[in-house]
């Protein structure tokens, strides 16, 4: 029996079953490629897209100004500032430390200012686990409006050195 050279068409015909994953995924494919602006309008949860350059020291001034406007208590060392819904809220973000402690009031909106002072950080918000970026020199503005009361915890999840797992900050809602 003699070798037999390959069919060089191996391409065609396309089989009944193959066709149909094809056009399944093609579909697939434009659905989510449509839906990604779609949701930027409809969606309820999108990402910020306000953000303003600040350098660390004006971000600070900003944030003291608030704290010293603000103050209701301390906790730890960490001021507790309880600050006019219709204030912006300015929450710094350094190593290894969220400061200060914010208290919200339920159903009004805010307009939160995040930065860093040294690197990159996560803001989490956790058990909600909605998360953003908090750069350096950016300020980031989230508009946050709390729905349910409690305390509720912001964990850092962008590794930012030695002290990470012990970055944590709080937002009581009441
Ligand atoms: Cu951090």
């Amino acid at each position: 029996m003699a070798i037999k050279e390959p069919d060089r068409i191996w391409w065609n015909p396309l089989s009944k079953d193959e066709r149909i994953w094809v056009i399944l995924a093609l579909v697939w494919m434009l659905v989510s490629f449509f839906f990604m602006p779609l949701w930027h309008i409809v969606g309820a949860q999108n990402p910020p897209a306000e953000t303003y350059r600040v350098t660390p020291e004006q971000f600070d001034r900003l944030v003291e100004g608030m704290v010293s406007k603000y103050k209701v208590g301390e906790e730890k060392g960490v001021p507790v500032v309880h600050p006019d819904p219709t204030e912006p809220v300015f929450i710094r973000a350094s190593m290894w430390q969220w400061y200060p402690i914010v208290e919200f009031e339920k159903d009004r909106t805010y307009r939160v200012h995040l930065s860093s002072m040294d690197i990159l950080h996560g803001f989490s918000i956790q058990p909600v686990n909605m998360n953003f970026m908090v750069f350096p020199k950016y300020d980031y503005v989230l508009k946050l409006t709390p729905t349910t009361t409690g305390e509720f915890h912001i964990v850092c999840n962008e590794f930012c050195g030695l002290g990470h797992h012990m970055m944590v900050g709080k937002i009581y809602v009441k």
